[in-house]
C-alpha cells in the first residue's frame, strides 16, 4: 500500500517573495539534496532567483539565532534603503538630493527556511539538540512573526536521512523533504502577509 503521509499542496504565487534559507553544513550531502529541493519548489512557485538568499551555519544548533539574525538583518536593511530612496538619508554635510541613493529598497525576507541533518549517534547529543532546536525555530518564528519552516531532519540512522532527501540508497530512494519546506515557505509567507 502507497503511504498516505505528506502535505496536501495548494499553489501560491511567489513572484513577489523574497525568500531566506539557511542551512547547517553538518550531513554535507543530506543537506546538499535537501537545499536543492527547497529551491526547486521555490523557483517553480515564481519566487525569483535574485530573492533566494542562502546562508550557512557550521551545525543544527546554530540555526535559530542565524535565522533570528537574518531576518532581524534584512528588516534593518529594507528600513534603511527605504530611507535612502526617500532622499533623508544623506552623507553627512551634504545637502545635494541627487547623492542619494536611487535603488530599489531590498525588502526583507517573507520567509525563511531553516535546514539541519541531526543523525543519533551515541549520545545524548542528538536528543538535546532536537528539543532544543526545535523550540527555539518556534520561538523565532513567534518572536518575529516571519515564517520559520522546519527543515531539520532528526533521523535515527544514514538511511532515514538519505531517503527523506530523495537520495536513497535501497529500491526505495525516499522523497526530498527540501521540496515540501520550499512549498510550506511560499504558502506560509503569502498567508502571513494577508493574517497581517
Ligand atoms: C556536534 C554535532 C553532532 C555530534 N552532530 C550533529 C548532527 O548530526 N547534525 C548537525 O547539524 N550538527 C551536529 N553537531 C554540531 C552542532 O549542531 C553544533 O554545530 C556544535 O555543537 C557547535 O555549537
Amino acid at each position: 500500500m502507497s503511504s498516505i503521509k505528506g502535505p496536501s499542496t495548494n499553489q501560491y504565487d511567489g513572484s513577489s517573495l523574497r525568500i531566506a534559507i539557511v542551512h547547517a553544513r553538518w550531513n554535507k550531502v543530506v543537506i546538499e539534496a535537501l537545499v536543492a529541493g527547497a529551491i526547486s519548489k521555490l523557483k517553480e512557485s515564481g519566487v525569483k532567483e535574485s530573492n533566494i538568499v542562502v546562508q550557512s551555519v557550521p551545525g543544527s544548533y546554530e540555526l535559530p539565532l542565524a535565522c533570528s539574525k537574518v531576518i532581524a538583518g534584512s528588516q534593518i536593511q529594507a528600513r534603511s534603503s527605504a530611507t535612502d530612496l526617500l532622499g533623508l538619508h544623506q552623507p553627512a554635510g551634504s545637502n545635494d538630493p541627487s547623492s542619494t541613493t536611487t535603488d530599489l529598497p531590498t525588502a526583507p525576507f517573507d520567509a525563511v527556511i531553516a535546514i539541519g541533518v541531526l543523525i543519533k549517534g551515541a549520545t545524548m547529543h542528538f536528543e538535546y539538540i532536537c528539543d532544543t532546536v526545535s523550540h527555539a525555530l518556534m520561538r523565532v518564528q513567534l518572536d518575529t512573526g516571519i515564517p520559520v519552516i522546519f527543515g531539520v531532519l532528526t533521523a535515527l540512522t544514514d538511511d532515514q536521512a538519505l531517503e527523506r532527501a530523495g537520495i536513497g540508497r535501497g529500491e526505495n530512494e525516499g522523497h526530498n523533504h527540501g521540496e515540501d519546506w520550499g512549498l510550506a515557505a511560499v504558502e506560509m509567507a503569502t498567508r502571513c502577509r494577508g493574517w497581517s
